[in-house]
């Protein structure tokens, strides 16, 4: 960007919605002609807000370990951030919002404020890939178009980059939901009970027809799902009806993960898929996620003792990713969370998609998912945490 610029100096502010949940009001200035305004479904993220990534427990770092925290972050805050905002912001043309840019320079401070405490199971690499001391996690170049590539060791600690940040502080509480902007708005904290989710109501079971257990590829068979999944301003449950066989091969792949420790990398043999997903017309513009919980108990009511049946979200931005000629496949690696959960008594898995809005949001038909299936992969190997090389102590070396 300094090269384009012709701007030496150039650099990116970052918004921290975890101070500010408000868009800055440089960029919802509606002046004639100001490039930072865009229309936008919504200008405040409080709701897409979670202080989960920043868990003492997360020691992983990239997708498919357990415990990690690249998932995390992307599960809540980062999706939702676009799924709230809305407009571009849900779609893979976001970076023409330039908001986008102030969302994931917070999105790579947060990232590196968690990463800089050492101990932490972050595959290391010097400066330079070496194949002697860097893990093979960080080989290879990021190809961004012809002829544009970066070395992903680069990517490793913003210091390779020659860039930093001032604060390297992890969120330790939620901010004020309506924080005064910089006019000076009047405080309100919000009342805890006003959360979304403070009710602890299990959402309402939906009335979905169950698709058959029945091999999907060679080394994947589903164990039953639930068809025709409409998504509206409510929440639902989708109950995934078992039988026996498949909830013995269920109960053995939580088995296989809870024996095979914790901080170590879980074979994530069950995978929660939703499949022939179809995003409608009037959830294009965002406004809106949903949380997606495996066997949410009634009556769970704080974050805490939800998060252990939350697999991730989903919105229209994450839709608009995985989109492939108008639908999408889009999968939560469930087997982490099933070693956790007492599957003696289980009947039946149920999938909650709690609906979460910004102060705008449509009403109506959102979100259509052909099929809520539940899924065992065969062949998944176990990633092996010994090629984690936790990171040596001082590896920042600019601005720290
Ligand atoms: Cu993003």
């Amino acid at each position: 960007m300094r090269t384009i610029s012709g701007n030496s100096a150039l650099s990116l502010p970052y918004w921290d919605y975890y101070t500010n949940p408000n868009i800055p009001s440089e960029f919802t200035d509606q002046a004639t002609g100001n490039p930072l305004y865009q229309a936008r479904t919504n200008t405040n993220v409080y709701n897409a807000l979670d202080l989960a990534p920043f868990n003492s427990d997360l020691y992983n770092f990239q997708r498919n370990t357990s415990n990690a925290f690249e998932p995390q972050l992307e599960g809540k805050p980062h999706n939702p951030v676009h799924d709230i905002i809305g407009g571009v912001m849900t779609t893979m043309r976001s970076p023409t919002d330039p908001i986008f840019y102030l969302h994931h320079c917070n999105i790579d401070r947060l990232t590196h404020a968690w990463a800089l405490p050492d101990g932490k199971g972050i595959p290391y690499t010097a400066f330079l890939y070496s194949s002697s001391t860097s893990n093979p996690y960080w080989a290879g170049r990021h190809v961004y178009a012809s002829g544009l590539t970066m070395a992903r060791s680069l990517t490793y600690d913003p210091s390779y980059l020659n860039y930093g940040y001032a604060n390297l502080d992890v969120p330790t509480a939620l901010p004020l939901a309506a924080a005064p902007r910089r006019e000076g708005f009047i405080k309100v904290q919000m009342p805890s009970n006003s959360h979304p989710e403070a009710s602890g109501a299990a959402p309402q079971e939906g009335n979905f027809e169950n698709g058959p257990a029945r091999p999907i590829a060679s080394n994947r068979r589903s164990l039953g799902s639930a068809l025709n999944v409409d998504l509206d301003e409510r929440s639902v449950t989708a109950r995934v009806k078992l039988s026996a066989a498949e909830k013995r091969d269920l109960r053995n792949a939580a088995d296989t993960a809870r024996t095979s420790g914790a901080a170590k990398g879980v074979p994530q043999m069950v995978v929660i898929v939703f499949d022939k997903i179809n995003l409608r017309e009037k959830g294009k513009d965002g406004g809106y996620f949903y949380n997606v919980y495996l066997n949410l108990p009634v009556g769970a009511r704080s974050a805490q003792e939800r998060q252990r049946f939350l697999l991730g979200t989903v919105g229209a931005f994450a839709i608009d990713a995985a989109s492939h000629h108008g639908t999408a496949t889009i999968e939560f690696p469930a087997s982490e969370k099933l070693a956790d959960m007492d599957l003696s008594t289980a009947s039946d898995l149920s999938v909650s998609l709690v609906r979460i809005n910004g102060a705008n949001s449509p009403k109506g038909k959102v979100i259509k998912i052909g099929e809520v299936r539940v899924d065992i992969v065969a062949g998944d190997a176990p990633l092996n945490s010994s090629v984690v090389t936790p990171k040596p102590p001082k590896a920042c070396s600019y601005n720290c």
